[in-house]
């Protein structure tokens, strides 16, 4: 049979065919022989070998598309925290056992190449994480979107310990080379900031144009999300940013040289690094040029490359929706305004509808100093036409509010999308909100409160926009990748359906009652534990004993999550056995294992890091303790720790204060994974209790209501100081110097702020943590009665796959179908 120029040819699914391709990789592509190659050249080789099985599916994902021009989803994220990519490639395209096999047959251990790939870190926590989830269960539920982000050089910081105190390393991910992207600078496309903005009259009719005084390059960068095992990849288009010929030119034509490399430099600086702040977002200038600069890059591409020539964008809600990931994108939303109105000459109203039917926004928190406001100076000046189409939008919003409540003034000026105080600034939750056609908070407490609290007007004057999507996780990489000998469990038991319809687990339920299940349930996660503690040997030069419980907190640092509770109690166990009140060996051997980065502007949470390691230091070398209690913190908590240690764990810390948390997804991993949770009532904990039941949830603390109402009277944390001589003599403890080689003020800000300001309530809830610790210790003691627990929470727990979530979104929010990619 003669090719076609657009067949698609499939690479060999088999040992030799795989060995073929390999050699041929590593000597052709990587230039490298056998005999010369480092470790680095063979992981180079096997990703582009693998890569090969992804990209025959992916031109045949963008020829169906092509043809059946389904609606598609644009996730639009300032954060895609992928995770490594190789062990993903190979289980999407069933190829483990071949390239296991084939690699061995060379002398090489396909473990240690993968060991050799650096995450991506493009996110800070789970927000960026969600986003990579979420394009994972598109594309194996065979949905079309394209991800939108920003290629940042530099990630996360890598957090590195000096002396306890956190100091922050650049993440050079890209220095080893990259072979997950495809760059495309031919399709590179310009972006203006800056100028002013120029009214006339054309025809009769008033026309504006923005005339921007400066502009990058944005360049696209592709990335493969392949669906498991159904023939579809979608694609996730990162921008960097890269100086304009003509500005550059225009320079060196002016005979400065050393200016022309600076003016390129301050364009590359755009997507230079991600911005370390998690929850709470910095109002920097760079940081509104890295959002409209992947916004409105992801716009254009969308309306000039991906839409078919001569579409009709009257018709475009048809083919897209925007999802805006936070309120980091929603300058989009102005973008399009601009676009329809200046460049295509629309009128403000049909504009203004199109618009309007494009976007749905996320809200993923409740914290009110994390909502995202620009000064009005600042915007104005960077996008002062973007300025002017706002002020339009919330001229005709706030008409219409005043309409709908004609005698109340003060409604509508909270309502404002222009906040008046301290500065003049525009409220980016609530563009969004008038903008979108939905808005979605990331669990039901969460959603509620938005509607009662942080959204309350809003919710009133339009109850039909609001909706709840629970978060969820994706099973494949943080089950069935990370977890092999779990899932190996489970599919013997239930077989492999389970890891695209994860309702399937609850199939597991009556094993929980089969003691030879239990049996081989608790050998699974004590293998899983051995290999944790080979790993923090080896990684960290850390020593986990494999028989304690494995009690985890990973997270980032905040202090509304609350490290803190976690190191009290550790404290006020040491501080019991000194003072003689307990005895060591009355104490359940555990490692108390921390992972949390601090935003590197954060005092006290870089405190309480310091905190947390000084306490280790010192409890760690305590014989008093007999070795009974440690503490584990690992530094630079990535995505690759984490498929390492969620896994082992036996115990799940999910301990903010009610009302503070809008989801969290840790707590779904560790579920997945057969640990229990000791939580309080919070985010998507409530539903995780609901789901797993109380018998199976060690529950303590505050409710959101109650919180309120102790707030609301007026908070003294020295009250429970006072009261309580467990939680003086542990806070007495830690401002003594204990932790400090007697330096009572190294620690002085974190003591001080518990006792006076407390603003997390730590203090309010500590009895009821450690009362509900006892619970966990009781419950411990009976490993059978545990593991039955634990199994039950793997069986219900299914509801947390991140596909239901992209149900929901889809029934709820998107009315997208899937679009199967025939198979070759
Ligand atoms: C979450 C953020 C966030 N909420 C600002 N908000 C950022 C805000 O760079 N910034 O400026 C970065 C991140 N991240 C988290 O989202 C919530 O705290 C979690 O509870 C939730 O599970 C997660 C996903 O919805």
């Amino acid at each position: 049979m003669t090719q076609t120029a657009d067949q698609i040819t499939t690479p060999q699914h088999s040992v030799e065919g795989f060995v073929q391709d390999f050699l041929r990789e590593l000597q052709f592509g990587q230039g490298m022989s056998m005999s010369r190659a480092s470790t680095n050249d063979q992981y180079l080789a096997l990703a582009r070998t693998v890569r090969t099985h992804l990209m025959s599916r992916w031109l045949r994902t963008l020829d169906h598309q092509r043809d059946v021009q389904a609606k598609s989803v644009a996730y639009l994220s300032a954060e895609f925290l992928l995770g490594r990519q190789l062990g993903n490639a190979l289980l999407a395209t069933d190829l483990e056992e071949i390239v296991e096999e084939g690699l061995a047959s060379l002398g090489i251990d396909l473990q240690r190449l993968r060991s050799m790939e650096k995450e991506p870190g493009l996110g800070n926590g789970g927000l960026g994480r969600l986003a990579a989830c979420f394009i994972d269960s598109l594309a194996t539920m065979n949905i079309p979107c394209i991800g939108y982000g920003i290629r940042y050089e530099y990630g996360i910081f890598r957090q590195t310990f000096v002396d306890g105190w956190q100091v922050e390393k650049p993440d050079a991910w890209l220095a080893q080379g990259s072979p997950w992207e495809f760059p495309h600078p031919e399709a590179a496309v310009t972006i203006g900031f800056g100028g002013r903005t120029e009214a006339s009259t054309v025809d009769g009719r008033l026309v504006t144009r923005w005339i921007p005084d400066w502009q990058v390059q944005a360049v696209p960068y592709n990335y493969m999300v392949p669906g498991y095992h159904n023939g579809r990849v979608n694609t996730l288009r990162l921008w960097s940013a890269a100086a304009t010929e003509s500005f550059d030119l225009s320079i060196f034509n002016a005979g400065d040289y050393s200016a022309a490399v600076r003016a390129q430099t301050a364009a590359e600086n755009i997507s230079k690094v991600l911005y370390p702040e998690d929850s709470t977002p910095q109002g920097k200038e760079l940081r509104l040029q890295q959002q409209y600069f992947f916004a409105a890059a992801s716009l254009k591409d969308f309306l000039d490359n991906v839409l078919p020539e001569g579409f009709d964008l009257h018709r475009l809600d048809e083919r897209i929706v925007f999802q805006l990931n936070d309120t980091h994108p929603v300058i989009a939303i102005p973008e399009l305004m601009r676009i329809l109105l200046d460049e295509k000459g629309w009128d403000w109203d049909e504009a203004w509808a199109l618009t309007q039917r494009c976007f749905a926004y996320t809200c993923h928190t409740l914290l009110p100093e994390a909502l995202e406001v620009w000064s009005v100076e600042l915007l104005g000046r960077l996008l002062p036409r973007h300025l002017e189409i706002i002020y339009r939008i919330n001229e005709d919003f706030l008409a219409e509010v005043h309409t709908a409540y004609p005698d109340d003034e003060l409604r509508v000026r909270r309502m404002s999308i222009i906040a008046e105080h301290p500065e003049r600034a525009v409220r980016m939750a609530y563009l969004a909100t008038v903008a979108g056609t939905k808005v979605n908070g990331v669990a039901e407490l969460h959603s509620q409160l938005l509607r009662d609290k942080v959204l309350q007007d809003f919710s009133e004057y339009m109850p039909e926009k609001f909706t709840n999507v629970t978060n969820g996780v994706t099973p494949r990489r943080f089950v069935r990748l990370a977890n092999p000998r779990l899932s190996s469990l489970i599919t013997e038991a239930i077989g492999d359906g389970w890891v695209t319809d994860l309702d399937r687990l609850r199939e597991l339920e009556p094993l929980a009652e089969d003691a030879e299940f239990r049996r081989r349930f608790r050998e699974v996660k004590a293998a899983n534990k051995t290999r944790l503690v080979d790993l923090l040997k080896v990684r960290d030069g850390i020593e986990v004993s494999p028989d304690s419980m494995l009690d985890v907190m990973v997270k980032r640092l905040h202090e509304y999550k609350r490290q803190t509770l976690k190191l009290l109690h550790v404290v006020s166990l040491y501080d019991q056995v000194r003072r003689g009140d307990l005895a060591a060996s009355d104490i359940t051997p555990r490692t108390v294992t921390f992972g949390a980065k601090a935003a590197p502007g954060y005092k006290m949470a870089k405190q309480t890091i310091g905190l947390i390691n000084a306490v280790g230091r010192t409890i760690n070398a305590d014989p008093v303790l007999e070795g009974r209690l440690r503490i584990a913190f690992p530094a630079n908590y990535n995505v690759t720790l984490a498929e390492r240690l969620i896994p082992a764990a036996d115990l799940s810390e999910q301990i903010s204060l009610a009302g503070k948390e809008a989801s969290g997804t840790g707590n779904m991993k560790f579920a997945l994974n057969g640990a229990l949770t000791i939580g309080t009532d919070d985010g998507a904990n409530v539903e995780l209790r609901q789901l797993v039941g109380d018998e199976n949830f060690f529950l303590f603390g505050l409710t959101e209501p109650e919180v309120a109402e102790i707030v609301e009277k007026g908070y003294r944390p020295t009250s429970f100081y006072e009261s309580n001589a467990t939680l003086r003599h542990a806070l007495d403890l830690i401002a003594s110097g204990a932790f400090s080689d007697g330096d009572r003020r190294t620690f002085e800000p974190i003591v001080s702020n518990l006792l006076y300001e407390d603003r997390f309530l730590v203090l309010a809830d500590f009895q009821a943590y450690l009362d509900a610790q006892l619970v966990v210790e009781r419950a411990y003691a009976d490993p059978d009665a545990w593991a039955r627990s634990a199994v039950l929470n793997v069986a219900r727990s299914g509801f947390f796959s991140s596909d239901r979530s992209m149900r929901d979104y889809l029934d709820r929010i998107w009315h997208a179908e899937a679009a199967p990619v025939p198979t070759a």
